[in-house]
C-alpha cells in the first residue's frame, strides 16, 4: 500500500461534501459549541501559509467538540466591503463586485484543500444585499435611538484614500491602510455614539475569558478618567476657562493655565492680546501635528503666552498667566488645563522650558504594603516627626549615609524632633549623637515626605513625618559614639552617584531626588500650602476642593464617537433620505436593502463626496414621509460595519424576516470560542461588543457579550523572520505545500511549530519531519492484528494516557503538546510486534482532528462504515492508564547508554534481560563480558564489564 496523499485527500473531501457530514446539528436538546474564526477579507493575493494557522486550530477544536457529542457550529464567510477590495479593483480596473467574487472563489478553494470542517451552507458575505439588509437595519435602529447622528466636527481625512476615517483606523496618526499622514477636515458625517457604551464596554471586560493583553488594550483605548471640571475666570472679562483635571486636589499648586490651540476662547480674547501675531502663528503651526505626536512622551514643549490676559485661580483668587500650547489637546476634556508643574510631568517640562514657578502642594505619602516593613494590619500607627539629615563632607564632594544593621534600611541620619526644637537643632544633635561629628552647620530645609511602615527594630507601625534638611560639616572633628549607636548603624561617606544606588527606601529616594533639584511628585499624599485644606489627604481633598470652588465631578473617556461614514463606493449605503421639508428621513424597513447601484466609475471623487453622489438616477428619490422630491444619502458605511454582527447571522443565515430567530439565538449565543489575530484588539472587537450591547438593549439578542473565550493565534513569519508579504518576496503559498506534502502534513506541521499563541518561523525544510510521522502512521496500519484482544499492559496504559493528554491539550488549545503525545504513542506502536485493532482505532481517532484525511482512509480500511469524524471521542479509562511502569536508567561500564520502561518491582533478572534486548543498549554490550550487574531498584541498572 502506498501513501498517496493527493488521491486520498481529494477523495475524502469530495465524499464529506457529498454527504454533508459537517452540517450543523439542529437538535437543541444536545449541548452546543460555537467555534468562530475571524472571517477573512478576501484580498487579491490569496492566503499564504501564515493565514490558516488559526483556522487549523479552530478546525481541530471543533472536530474534537463534535466527537465529544456537541452540536458544533463552525462557519465561514467573507468580510468583503471596504477600501482594500475597492483599491484593488481600481488598480486592476475591474469592478469591486467582480473582483470580490473572484477573490472569494480563490479563498474558498484554498480553504477547501486544507480539509476544514466548515458548514458551507451557512456561508455569508457582507456584500450580499441579503446580508447587508440587516446591517442597514441595525443602523436604522441606532438612528431611532439617537445613537446615529449627523455631525460637522472636523474628522480624520486620508488624502490618499480620499475618505474620512475613524480614530480606530489610524496608526500613529497615519492611515492604517496606506500610511499617509491624515488631516483634520471639517465635513458632514455620520457618527455612532459609542461613548454611551463606554462604561459598560469597560466594566464587562472583567468577566471575559480573553487574553489579558487584549483586555488591557481595550481598557486603554476606552481610557476612563475620573476628575472634575473647574472654572477659572478671566480677569476683567466675562468669559471663563473650564478645565478638566484628574487632580482637583492640586488646585492651589496651579501656576499657569493652558489652552489647546483649538480652543475657540483664544480667538475671542484676540483684542486683549498684544502679541496676537505671534499667537496666531503658533496656532497655524500647531494644526499640522497629530494628537498622537502632540501627546508623545518627552516631546519638546512649545507654546506662547497670551499676554494681556490673566486667569483667576478660584481657590485663592491668584492671577495666573495663560498660555496656548499644543501639549493640550482640543479633542480631550475641555481643551484647557490648569497647569500644576510640581505634580504633573508635562506641566513640569513646560514650566522648565518657560521658566514658570513651581508650587508644591502635595507632600508625598509612602505606604509600605509589601515586604518585612509593610504596615502591619490591626496595629495602631505611631506618629512621629523626624528630621532627615543630608550631611555634606567638610572638604570632599561626599554625603553621609547611614545603614540600619538589623533590617538593612539604607538612608540618612534620622532623628526625632523633640519638644521645642527646630529641624536645624534636632538635626545637629542627631548628627553628633549618631556619627560623632561635632561641628555641624545647618544650611536649609529640603522637603517633607510622610511615610508609613513597620519599624522592625522598634516593633511598631510608624507614621513618620520626615522633614529633610541640608547640613554641612565644618571639619572632621569627631568623638567616639555610644556603644548602642554603633550597634544600630553604620555610617559611610558616598559620592552623589553612590548615594543614588545606595538608598533602598522609597521615602529616602524621594528626599534625595528633591535635594538634587527634582521636585516633581505625581503620587498621592498630604496637602500643603493649600489654605484650609492643608493637612488633608489628597484623595479626600479631591472632592472637598471641587465642592469648595463649585466645580463639577465628571468622568471622561479617551474613546471618541465612531465616525461611521466613508466617501467611497464599496460599502453599505447608509439607509436615509434627505428631504428638503422633512430633513433626515430613515428609509422604511420594508424598503431595505438599499442596494448599491451598478456603476461604471467608482473611483473616489476627491471632493469629499462619495462617487454615489454622481449617480443622479440613484440619488433622486421621493421622501417616504411627504412623498416630495428628496435625495438619498450618498456616504457609505465603514469596512467594520458588516463584521460587527456577522457572528449572529451564521446562526440563522437565511432568515428573511429578522436578523436572527430569537430561539436559535438563545441556543447558540454566545460564541464559545473566538480565534483571530491581535490586530483586532481595539477595532473589530470593540465595535462588535458595542453593537452587541446595543442589540441586547433593543432585545434583538439575549446576551450582553458576544464572545466568551478569545484566543489569539501567533503569527507565522517568513523563513527570513519577517512578516510574510508579497513586497518582501517571502510569501509561501499553501497550495504548493499541500500539493507536495499533503494537507494532513501541513496541518500537523503548523500545529507542531510551537505554542498556538506564540509566533513562529515557517520552514519548508522542517515540514519533512511531520510528513515522516504521517508516513509512519500509514505504515503502522500494517501492524494491526485484528485477532489481538489487547496490547501489552504498558502499551494499553500509554494509549489511555494519550487519550487523556490529547483531550486536555486540545481543550486548552495546546495543540503542539498533543501532537508530541501522539508521536510518542506512534513510536511505541512501531516498537511493538503488532497492534490491536481497538488501540490503533483509538490512535486514529485522536489524530483525526489534526489529520482528517489519512485517519479517515485508515479508519475505513479497518472496516468501519461510518466517518471517523462522526464517531464518539475515545473514552479514557483511568484504570487502564494506571500502569506501574517506571523508567530505569541503563549503564554499561558506568556510562549511561539509555533507559527502559519496566513494571515497578520487577525482578533484577527481568530488568537485565529487557535492558540487554533493547537495541540501543545491546550494541554497547556486544563483545563484552558482563562481570556483574548492579541494580538500584526501579531506578538504575549497571552492567559492569
Ligand atoms: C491638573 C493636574 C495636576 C493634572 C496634576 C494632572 C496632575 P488623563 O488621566 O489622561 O485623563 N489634561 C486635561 N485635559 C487635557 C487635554 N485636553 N490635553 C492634554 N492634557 C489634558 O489626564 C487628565 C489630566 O491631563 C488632567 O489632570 C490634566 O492635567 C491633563 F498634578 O490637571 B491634570
Ligand atoms: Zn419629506
Amino acid at each position: 500500500m502506498k501513501y498517496d496523499h493527493v488521491k486520498i485527500e481529494k477523495k475524502w473531501q469530495k465524499e464529506w461534501a457529498k454527504n454533508n457530514i459537517y452540517k450543523t446539528g439542529s437538535n437543541q436538546k444536545k449541548p452546543k459549541h460555537y467555534v468562530l474564526d475571524m472571517f477573512p477579507y478576501p484580498s487579491g493575493q490569496g492566503l499564504h501559509v501564515g493565514h490558516p494557522k488559526g483556522y487549523i486550530g479552530t478546525d481541530i477544536y471543533s472536530r474534537y467538540k463534535r466527537m465529544n457529542g456537541f452540536n458544533v457550529l463552525h462557519p465561514m464567510g467573507w468580510d468583503a466591503f471596504g477600501l482594500p477590495a475597492e483599491n484593488y479593483a481600481i488598480k486592476n480596473k475591474v469592478h469591486p463586485e467582480v473582483a470580490v467574487k473572484k477573490n472569494i472563489k480563490r479563498y474558498k478553494e484554498q480553504l477547501s484543500i486544507l480539509g476544514f470542517d466548515y458548514d458551507w451552507e451557512r456561508e455569508i458575505n457582507t456584500t450580499d444585499p441579503e446580508y447587508y439588509r440587516w446591517t442597514q437595519w441595525i443602523f436604522l435602529q441606532l438612528l431611532k435611538k439617537g445613537l446615529a447622528y449627523e455631525s460637522y466636527e472636523p474628522i480624520n481625512w486620508c488624502p490618499s484614500c480620499q475618505t474620512g476615517l475613524a480614530n480606530e483606523d489610524l496608526e500613529d496618526g497615519k492611515c492604517e491602510r496606506c500610511k499617509s499622514v491624515v488631516e483634520k477636515k471639517p465635513m458632514r458625517q455620520w457618527v455612532l455614539k459609542i461613548t454611551d457604551y463606554a462604561d459598560r464596554l469597560l466594566k464587562d471586560l472583567d468577566n471575559l475569558d480573553w487574553p489579558e493583553s487584549v483586555k488591557e488594550s481595550q481598557r486603554n483605548w476606552i481610557g476612563r478618567s475620573e476628575g472634575a471640571e473647574l472654572e477659572f475666570s478671566i480677569k476683567d472679562r466675562e468669559e471663563k476657562i473650564r478645565v478638566f483635571t484628574t487632580r482637583p486636589d492640586t488646585l492651589f499648586g496651579a501656576t499657569y493655565v493652558v489652552l489647546a490651540p483649538e480652543n475657540p476662547l483664544i480667538e475671542s480674547l484676540k483684542e486683549d492680546i498684544p502679541n496676537w501675531k505671534e499667537v496666531k502663528k503658533y496656532l497655524d503651526k500647531a494644526k499640522a501635528a497629530s494628537d498622537i505626536d502632540r501627546s508623545a512622551e518627552g516631546r519638546e514643549k512649545t507654546g506662547v503666552c497670551l499676554e494681556g490676559v490673566a486667569a483667576i485661580n478660584p481657590a485663592n483668587q491668584e492671577e495666573l498667566p495663560i498660555y496656548v500650547a499644543d501639549y493640550v489637546l482640543g479633542s480631550y476634556g475641555t481643551g484647557a488645563v490648569m497647569a500644576v508643574p510640581a505634580h504633573d510631568e508635562r506641566d513640569y517640562e513646560f514650566a522648565d522650558a518657560f521658566d514658570l514657578p513651581l508650587k508644591t502642594v502635595i507632600q508625598p505619602l509612602i505606604v509600605k504594603t509589601a515586604g518585612d516593613d509593610a504596615v502591619q494590619p490591626g496595629k495602631a500607627l505611631e506618629e512621629r516627626s523626624a528630621v532627615v539629615c543630608i550631611v555634606k563632607h567638610w572638604s570632599e564632594d561626599k554625603y553621609l549615609c547611614s545603614r540600619w544593621k538589623k533590617n538593612d534600611w539604607k538612608g540618612f541620619v534620622i532623628g526625632g524632633i523633640e519638644q521645642g526644637e527646630d529641624i536645624g537643632q534636632a538635626g545637629i544633635r542627631e548628627i553628633q549623637e549618631e556619627t560623632g561629628y561635632q561641628d555641624v552647620g545647618f544650611l536649609t530645609g529640603v522637603t517633607t515626605v510622610h511615610s508609613q511602615f513597620y519599624h522592625a527594630v522598634k516593633k511598631v507601625n510608624r507614621f513618620a513625618h520626615f522633614q529633610a534638611a541640608f547640613f554641612q560639616l565644618k571639619n572632621g572633628k569627631r568623638k567616639e559614639t555610644a556603644e548602642e549607636e554603633r550597634e544600630l548603624h553604620d555610617v559611610v561617606w558616598l559620592t552623589a552617584e553612590e548615594v543614588e544606588n545606595f538608598l533602598n527606601r522609597e521615602d529616602m529616594k524621594l528626599i534625595w531626588q528633591a535635594f538634587r533639584g527634582n521636585l516633581l511628585y505625581e503620587g498621592n499624599g498630604i496637602l500643603a500650602n493649600s489654605g484650609a485644606f492643608s493637612g488633608q489627604d489628597s484623595e479626600s481633598a479631591k472632592q472637598a476642593i471641587t465642592k469648595a470652588v463649585s466645580g463639577k465631578r465628571v468622568t471622561k473617556y479617551k474613546l471618541r464617537e465612531w465616525v461611521f461614514s466613508r466617501q467611497r463606493y464599496w460599502g453599505e449605503p447608509i439607509p436615509v433620505i434627505h428631504c428638503p421639508h422633512c430633513g433626515v428621513v430613515p428609509v422604511p424597513e420594508k424598503d431595505l436593502p438599499v442596494t448599491l447601484p451598478k456603476v461604471k466609475s467608482y473611483a473616489p471623487t476627491g471632493t469629499g463626496e462619495s462617487p454615489l453622489a454622481a449617480i443622479k438616477k440613484w440619488v433622486n428619490t421621493t421622501c417616504p414621509t411627504c412623498k416630495g422630491k428628496a435625495e438619498r444619502e450618498t456616504n457609505t458605511m465603514p469596512q467594520w460595519a458588516g463584521s460587527s454582527w456577522y457572528y449572529l447571522r451564521y446562526i440563522d443565515p437565511k432568515n428573511k424576516k429578522a436578523l436572527i430567530d430569537p430561539k436559535k439565538e438563545k441556543y447558540w449565543q454566545p460564541v464559545d470560542v473566538y480565534v483571530g489575530g491581535t490586530e483586532h484588539a481595539t477595532r473589530h472587537l470593540i465595535y462588535a461588543r458595542f453593537w452587541h450591547k446595543f442589540l441586547y438593549d433593543i432585545k434583538a439578542v439575549g446576551t450582553k457579550e458576544p464572545f466568551k473565550l478569545l484566543k489569539n493565534q501567533g503569527l507565522i513569519s517568513g523563513p527570513d523572520g519577517r512578516k510574510m508579504s508579497k513586497s518582501l518576496g517571502n510569501v509561501v503559498n499553501p497550495d504548493d505545500i499541500v500539493e507536495r506534502f499533503g494537507a494532513d502534513t501541513f496541518r500537523l506541521y503548523e500545529m507542531f511549530l510551537g505554542p498556538f499563541e506564540q509566533g513562529n518561523l515557517w520552514s519548508t525544510d522542517n515540514i519533512v519531519g511531520s510528513r515522516r510521522f504521517i508516513e509512519k502512521v500509514w505504515r503502522l496500519a500494517e501492524k494491526v492484528d485484528s485477532k489481538k484482544k489487547a496490547d501489552e499492559p504498558e502499551l494499553e496504559a500509554l494509549v489511555h494516557k494519550t487519550i487523556k493528554k490529547v483531550s486536555d491539550d486540545i481543550e486548552r488549545f495546546s495543540f503542539n503538546t498533543a501532537v508530541s503525545g501522539l508521536m510518542i504513542l506512534g513510536n511505541e506502536f512501531e516498537k511493538a510486534e503488532s497492534i490491536s485493532r481497538v488501540n490503533f482505532g483509538i490512535f486514529l481517532q485522536l489524530l483525526a482532528p489534526y489529520a482528517p484525511h489519512i485517519t479517515e482512509e485508515l479508519w475505513r480500511w479497518l472496516g468501519n462504515k461510518k466517518s471517523i469524524h462522526l464517531e464518539a471521542w475515545p473514552r479514557y479509562s483511568p484504570a487502564k492508564a494506571a500502569d506501574s511502569l517506571v523508567t530505569v536508567i541503563v549503564q554499561v561500564g558506568g556510562k549511561v547508554r539509555g533507559s527502559i520502561r519496566v513494571n515497578s518491582d520487577s525482578e533484577e533478572e527481568t530488568v537485565a534481560r529487557k535492558a540487554q534486548e533493547a537495541p540501543e543498549i545491546g550494541k554497547w554490550l556486544e563483545g563484552q563480558t558482563v562481570k556483574k550487574t548492579v541494580y538500584v531498584k526501579n531506578r538504575l541498572i549497571n552492567f559492569v564489564v
